[in-house]
Parts: structure tokens; C-alpha cells; sequence
């Protein structure tokens, strides 16, 4: 089934013949539409692989469905709002040209294999979604922003809590908890805040990521302070906070 552009409301896809719905060359909006047992196991749901606007406002595309929104958009837009997606491969794939804009809002996405895969947009909002266990891939997006989403760590914090030596001003704190594999450190904002008097004491305190074992992958949070702390058990205490602006 192929818009042309038009608004598609309260629709019931299920059984739909061809697993799919093309969106091309339009504004398409699908508002309490629901997609479901496409016989197509191996097909998308909603294709938008050239110019065209897709807006999916309270709909569920569940059961059954392999791919849910798969775009190649060029100067396009993708609103997914009040959403349900659960994929058996991938509730939402979009792999622009550099200049589309993807808004995903208080919605649900689980994919078997990604969550939600992005490549080559201009912007990307996400925000109050929750993510299942799929793997959520983000690269060369300009402008990017994401909050509130469930099962999906972009920013991390934490207490450390240390035992200094009087010799010793670097330390090794904790992992960083994010749910991304951080190979570039200038990808990654570290902030600290020492918490007990002799940390107090022998700050100033930077903090910055580290990659213990050597395999590219910074998987951890140092804390270098400007003069050893004193020697005790327990008495240097640090909250750290990390976030992934990449
Ligand atoms: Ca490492």
C-alpha cells in the first residue's frame, strides 16, 4: 500500500498483504493506527526510503513485525509520539543523507536486534522513551539531544569512596555505567565534586575518564587530585557525573 500524502486515522493494519506501507514523496501522519501480524515476517511496516514526512502519533505496530520504521530520508521528517513499537529485528532504522530531523517523544521501542539504529541525520531529539533490551546505535548526527529514556544510560553518577595513603593523587574510581562504548574520551563531559574533608583538602580535583586494560574502550573514571590526600580509610570521598555528548 503506497501515500501519496494524506492523514491516516484509526487505521488496523493487521494482516496487511504486503507487510508494509510505503510513504513516499509526502506528509503522511498515522494517528491511533495499529499495525500488526504483517504476513510478511521479513518486511518493514512503514517504508519512507525517499523524500517524505511520517508522523506516527498513538499507534502500536506490535506483534509480528520484523522491521517497524525503516527511513532513508533526504530532507525529511520522522515524529514518533505516543508510540508503541516492539520489533522482532528493529522497531526503528533510519539512515539519512544529513538532513532530517527524527523527534521520538514518550514512546516505547523494542527491537530484538536494535532498539533504535541512527546514521547520517541532522538532528535527533529523543526524550521521555523507553528503550527494551536492543542495542541503540547513534553516529554522525549534528545536533542531538536525549533525556528521560528508560534502559538507556547517556548520563551516569556516582559516589567514590577512597582510602588515601598521603603519597597517592590519582585514583581510580569506578566504570562509568554508560550504554555506550566510548573509544573517543572528548566524547564524554566528567565532573567531581569532593565530598570529605580531606578531599576537600587536597583539591583542587580533576576527574577523567581512563581505559585500564588498554583495548581503545574507556570503560572507567579516574579522579587526579593536585596533592595526595592524607593518609585514613574511607576519607576521600568523591561524586562523580558523566555524560556522552557524541
Ligand atoms: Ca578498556
Amino acid at each position: 500500500m503506497t501515500f501519496y500524502g494524506c492523514k491516516v486515522e484509526g487505521c488496523n493494519y493487521a494482516d496487511d498483504p504486503n507487510g508494509c506501507v510505503y510513504v513516499a514523496y509526502a506528509r503522511v501522519i498515522f494517528h491511533g493506527c495499529d499495525f500488526l501480524y504483517p504476513k510478511s515476517t521479513t518486511k518493514y511496516v512503514i517504508v519512507a526510503d525517499e523524500q517524505g514526512d511520517v508522523w506516527l502519533d498513538s499507534c502500536f505496530m506490535t506483534f509480528g513485525i520484523y522491521y517497524g520504521v525503516h527511513a532513508k530520508m533526504n530532507y525529511s521528517r520522522l515524529f514518533i509520539v505516543n508510540t508503541h513499537i516492539h520489533a522482532t529485528y528493529r522497531a526503528v532504522h533510519v539512515v539519512g543523507q544529513g538532513n532530517n530531523n527524527v523527534r521520538i517523544i514518550n514512546s516505547i521501542l523494542y527491537g530484538g536486534e536494535y532498539d533504535l539504529y541512527i546514521d547520517n541525520i541532522l538532528e535527533l531529539i529523543v526524550c521521555d522513551t523507553q528503550f527494551g533490551s536492543g542495542k541503540v546505535y547513534i553516529a554522525n548526527v549534528s545536533r542531538k539531544k536525549l533525556s528521560q529514556i528508560t534502559n538507556y544510560n547517556v548520563v551516569n553518577n556516582g559516589v567514590a569512596t577512597l582510602s588515601g595513603d598521603g603519597t597517592t593523587t590519582d585514583f581510580l574510581l569506578s566504570e562509568h555505567g554508560l550504554d555506550v562504548e566510548v573509544t573517543d574520551p572528548t566524547k564524554v563531559i566528567v565532573k567531581c565534586t569532593p565530598a570529605s574533608p580531606d578531599a576537600i583538602a587536597a583539591s583542587p580535583v580533576v576527574c577523567y575518564l581512563s581505559d585500564e586494560d588498554s583495548d581503545g574502550v574507556y570503560e572507567s573514571i579516574r579522579a587526579k587530585f593536585a596533592s595526595a590526600p592524607a593518609s585514613g580509610t574511607d576519607n576521600v570521598k568523591i561524586v562523580w557525573e558523566v555524560e556522552y555528548i557524541g
